[in-house]
Formats: C-alpha cells, sequence, structure tokens
C-alpha cells in the first residue's frame, strides 16, 4: 500500500479537507479530483470556482472567513465595472481576476483545462495534484420553483433561495475524465479514496455523473469513504440541509449515506449527530473544521476509517 490519497472534492468543505490532508501526510501523495459543474463564462471570463477555491487554499492565499476568492483582495474593477452598469452580482476580485484572464486565454488557445490548472498550481508550490474531473463541459443545472437555473445564478445571485426539485448535470453522460482521474481512482495500491465533506448534490455528484467515474469507484478495491458535510443534523455551510428538506430526503448523515449509495465502504459523521442507522461502517469524529488542527483531526480520522476497512 502506498500513502497515496485520492479526494473527491467541490466547494469551501472540500477544501478544507484536502489542506488537512497535505498536512497530515506527503502533499505529493494527494490527489484532488474537483467539481467542474459550478463553472461558467461571466463578462466573457471563464471561471471555475471550485477549481480556484482550492488553488487558493494550497497556496495560502484563500479568504478563510469568505472561503472563497483571496485574502486581502481589492475590488477596483468591481468599482469601475458598477460605473459603467455591468453586472455585479459576482464579484470578481482584481487579484481573482489574473486567474481567469489567464485560463480563458489560455483555453481560447486550445490548452486543456487540466494542463492550466497544473501551471498554476506548480506556479503557486502546491505539491498536491489538482485535477479537474473533466476538460470537456459539464454544467450544473437546478431546476426550481423559478424555472431551470445555471448554478452560479441560482448559488450566487438568488442565494439559494429558490425551491429546488431536481439537478441536471448537463454534458456529465458523454464528459471524459480529464488526464490522471481513472489512473488515480484505479491505483489499487492507494491507501483511501475520499469524498470530502462538499455538497453531495451540487458539488459531487456533477463528479459521479461522469460514467468513467462512477464506473472506476464502484470497481475499486481501494476503501472509499465519505466525510458527512452535516454537523448536528445541519449543514456547516451553503444549502446542504435546505437543498435535501426540498428533494424530500432527511436531513441527516444517514440520508447522505445512502445517497452514495454502493459506492461507499465507510462513512466518517459527526459526533454530535443523534444515534444513526447506517448500513455502512461508520465512524465519529468532530468534523468542525475551523482551525488548521481541526483539518488534520478530520483527515486523520477519515484516513484511520479507511486503514479500518481495509481487507
Ligand atoms: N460566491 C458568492 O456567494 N458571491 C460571489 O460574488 C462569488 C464570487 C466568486 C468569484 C470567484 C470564485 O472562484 C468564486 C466566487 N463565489 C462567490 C463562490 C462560488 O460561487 C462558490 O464557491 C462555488 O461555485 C460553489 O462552491
Amino acid at each position: 500500500m502506498t500513502g497515496r490519497v485520492t479526494v473527491l472534492t467541490g466547494g469551501v468543505g472540500g477544501a478544507k479537507l484536502v489542506l488537512g490532508l497535505c498536512h497530515s501526510m506527503k502533499a505529493e501523495d494527494v490527489t484532488a479530483i474537483v467539481n467542474t459543474g459550478d463553472d461558467f463564462t461571466h463578462h466573457g471570463l471563464a471561471i471555475s470556482p471550485d477549481i480556484d477555491t482550492l488553488l487558493y487554499t494550497l497556496a495560502g492565499k484563500a479568504n478563510a472567513a469568505q472561503g472563497w476568492g483571496r485574502e486581502g483582495e481589492s475590488w477596483t474593477f468591481m468599482q469601475a465595472l458598477r460605473s459603467l452598469n455591468g453586472e455585479d452580482w459576482f464579484a470578481l476580485g482584481d487579484g481573482d481576476l489574473a486567474l481567469h484572464v489567464l485560463r480563458t486565454q489560455r483555453l481560447g488557445e486550445g490548452e486543456a483545462l487540466s494542463s492550466i490548472v497544473a501551471d498554476f498550481a506548480s506556479a503557486w508550490r502546491i505539491a498536491a495534484k489538482i485535477l479537474p474531473m473533466s476538460n470537456d463541459p459539464v454544467a450544473t443545472r437546478v431546476q426550481s420553483d423559478e424555472g431551470e437555473l445555471e448554478f452560479q445564478q441560482y448559488f450566487v445571485k438568488r442565494r439559494c433561495e429558490p425551491a429546488v426539485r431536481a439537478i441536471r448535470f448537463e454534458g456529465a453522460a458523454f464528459a471524459k475524465a480529464a488526464p490522471g482521474v481513472i489512473e488515480a481512482l484505479s491505483d489499487e495500491r492507494s491507501r483511501a479514496i475520499l469524498i470530502a465533506p462538499s455538497n453531495p448534490f451540487l458539488s459531487i455528484d456533477p463528479i459521479l455523473a461522469i460514467p468513467s467515474i462512477r464506473r472506476a469507484l464502484t470497481e475499486t478495491t481501494v476503501p472509499v469513504v465519505a466525510v458527512s458535510p452535516l454537523v448536528g443534523g445541519a449543514a456547516v455551510k451553503g444549502p446542504t440541509a435546505k437543498l435535501m428538506r426540498e428533494l424530500g430526503l432527511e436531513v441527516s448523515a444517514t440520508a447522505v449515506a445512502r445517497h452514495y449509495g454502493e459506492l461507499l465502504d465507510g462513512v466518517l459523521i459527526d459526533e454530535r449527530d443523534p444515534p444513526a442507522c447506517l448500513d455502512v461502517p461508520n465512524a465519529r469524529a468532530d468534523t468542525l473544521m475551523n482551525t488548521i488542527d481541526d483539518r488534520k483531526r478530520v483527515a486523520h480520522a477519515a484516513l484511520g476509517l479507511a486503514d479500518s476497512l481495509r481487507g
């Protein structure tokens, strides 16, 4: 068994766990497979929020309080944009723009997203591998009581207020996994495959909607362990609990584990959660991640559960 650990991640909660792993083991043995269903083009710029949140987090540049974007950001661009009556519901910081401008330019020249992201990671001395789930376009579409919304329209512009009926991932069925993704999931010598405490429906499902990724997870003999995104029956951040209620699900770690179903070998749930009738091996820990020590603790607990599941 090598020390290799692969994590499926999206959003802020996921980035915290990846950081915890990078501080608990050799960062070069960590491979993050990142959701790109939130990606969209805004003001003509190619924006990849979950990739960027992870880049900032692992490079120590993240705005920890806000969860996304850069620490110490300035907003001259947004002020100028507003003065010209430009669309200002999606905030693009002055430093943040560098990622979007360079990514847009290089995608326009035909370069693959995975290659661009690898360059950004090495420019910022990030040792972990950051892989987009796919280089093909996949777009999360939220079917709500206000009709079908693009992800960022739902998440940012409407602040997750519309009631969600269903979620679909445009393009996922035909999307190929990005280079390195299937290889990471099929590496039988790996220690564990983790599903980060991201929103299962908005951040993890787009990854699982890519057929070759779901197949690799089904076929792997490496322990697959999910970290529940709920603490005491509520979402730490974001709309997970509201979404589960709107989708008619019980807001519980059990419902999350059932959602991942056959893919899971184990689930790490929060110690505050009520007793759970989980039909999958599980362990408990304090999964609230505010400090770097919290993130290391959750990473250790998830890896410990995976180690205990080895046949
Ligand atoms: N989230 C917000 O709630 N408001 C914003 O204005 C906003 C801007 C933004 C810019 C770049 C970026 O990478 C992320 C940004 N986010 C913003 C967060 C983003 O919508 C979410 O992080 C993901 O899409 C869901 O996890």
